[in-house]
């Protein structure tokens, strides 16, 4: 089994709604495990500026798919939430990123593990912080990465439950 980190987005629509139906899905699925979710968070855009801000996530996982078989599962449960890919680096209903697949270095034309721009992100950064502090990525503490992000504006949004 992997202990693998997903990242997800949304800034369409029901944004809230869009995560939590995402980790209800993934909870679901076949050759998923043990899944624990972070709080969810309200990022500005980076990138294209010009859209509304987003709600992120980071979950941790363990798996028995290989990371092909993990990336079609994600990309299923974005369809069937409605996603249409129209814009690159435009307003989405969800976005679900494989970040961290255990150890794995992956390159290829699919998928890319870690994901490239993680350790640049702050709303990819403060959640998976939250569930793992001493985690590093590709040898460097998260909490260093961190440090390098304090410019962008992210912020927990309060449980329901609390
Ligand atoms: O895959 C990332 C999509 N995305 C995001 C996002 O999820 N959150 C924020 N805050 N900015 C983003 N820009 C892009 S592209």
């Amino acid at each position: 089994m992997a202990k693998v980190y997903l990242g997800l987005g949304s800034n369409l629509g029901d944004k809230i709604g869009y995560i939590e139906k995402a980790i209800a899905l993934l909870e679901n699925s076949d050759g998923i495990r043990n899944l624990r979710a972070s709080s969810l968070y309200k990022t500005e855009p980076i990138g294209n500026v010009d859209q509304d801000w987003f709600v992120n996530a980071v979950v941790e996982i363990e798996t028995d798919l290989n990371p092909m078989q993990l990336l079609e599962c994600c990309q299923g449960i974005e369809t069937k939430l409605g996603r249409k890919r129209i814009e690159k680096w435009g307003p989405r209903t969800l976005d679900i990123d494989v970040l961290l697949y255990g150890n794995a270095e992956i390159k290829s034309a699919e998928i890319e593990i870690p994901h490239p721009r993680m350790v640049e992100r702050a709303f990819v950064l403060r959640p998976l912080a939250e569930l793992n502090p001493c985690i590093e990525i590709s040898g460097t503490p998260i909490q260093v990465l961190l440090s390098s992000t304090d410019n962008q504006q992210v912020e927990k949004i309060p449980s329901r439950l609390n």
